[in-house]
């Protein structure tokens, strides 16, 4: 998988060349280009951004600097491209004219076509929930490019222009504001790429996660066996595999319906598990 990351602080995304993301990279599975917008600004103040049309506080990141940016991004070609392939597209930012971009990009995609676009995310507060679902179908993209928004966000022709060359999605991390899309990046593109076969090392991890049952996960022990006064449930230690899933099933259900009950409306339950619901004590409370 390809991820190119469009930013006004590309230091911000260092993170993604470590730990498990750095791994990917080693193994060759993953390739991580990071793009600095005001490659692409023009003018004596290599300004991105500008006021509001119609008034308000803030400022708007402007259509002729990510046009042209996203443009180039788009242009660049298949796993072969290398690193300075890449950076030799960015830096022809400058020299490029927006209005020559648009039609001569490869946009028509006639009934039946395979889509070639390659998906753009666009970080917003303003966005789809992103979901551990969104993360696995992610997970089988070549390409998937970040348009990083700060301030009051991005001129929305952007994104509506963006769909010529690319598959757009606008998605959120949360109910909450952050200053800008960096760190929902940063937060994506962990969650998709841990999902790439071979990179995270045994299958059933994520098998197991929470959410990918639609519940969340219970609780879980190592050794020692007694630590600070506190036991492992003993059923763990019975070596009855069958009463053991059944035990984690349990914790699952009253886990999830202590903290995320809203959860529960979307997943079938057995009489099995009801009855689990209705005796349990969930440890939360
Ligand atoms: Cl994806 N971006 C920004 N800027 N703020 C957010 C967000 C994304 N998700 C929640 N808050």
């Amino acid at each position: 998988m390809r991820l190119d990351v469009v930013t006004i602080f590309p230091e911000y995304l260092d993170p993604l060349r470590h730990a498990l993301l750095g791994k990917a990279i080693e193994q060759g599975r993953l390739s991580v280009h990071v793009h600095d917008l005001r490659q692409w600004a023009t003018g004596v103040h290599q300004a991105v951004d500008d006021s509001p049309y119609g008034g308000g506080p803030g400022m708007v990141m402007k259509p002729d600097v990510w046009g042209p940016a996203l443009d180039d991004v788009a242009a660049i070609t298949g796993p072969a491209d290398t690193e300075s392939a890449a950076s030799a597209v960015a830096h022809s930012g400058q020299a490029r004219h927006d209005e020559n971009s648009g039609a001569d990009v490869g946009s028509s995609y006639g009934e039946g076509d395979v889509d070639k676009r390659p998906l753009l995310i666009v970080p917003t507060p303003a966005g789809k929930p992103f979901t551990q679902e969104m993360a696995q179908r992610w997970s089988h993209e070549e390409r998937i490019a970040f348009a990083c928004g700060r301030y009051e966000g991005i001129d929305q022709r952007v994104v509506e222009d963006a769909e010529n060359r690319y598959r757009v999605e606008e998605v959120s991390i949360g109910d909450y504001v952050l200053i800008g899309g960096e760190v929902a990046v940063l937060v994506i593109a962990e969650a998709v790429v841990r999902l790439i076969p071979g990179v995270l090392g045994n299958k059933r991890s994520h098998e197991e996660d929470s959410f990918s049952d639609g519940l969340l996960e219970g609780p879980s022990y190592t050794k020692p066996r007694e630590w600070r006064g506190l036991e492992v449930p003993p059923v763990l230690l019975s070596g009855n595999h069958a009463k053991v899933d059944r035990w984690r099933r349990d914790q699952s259900l009253l886990r999830t319906a202590a903290r995320r009950p809203e959860l529960l409306d979307d997943v079938s339950l057995t009489k099995r598990d009801r009855k689990a619901l209705d005796e349990g004590e969930s440890p939360e409370g």
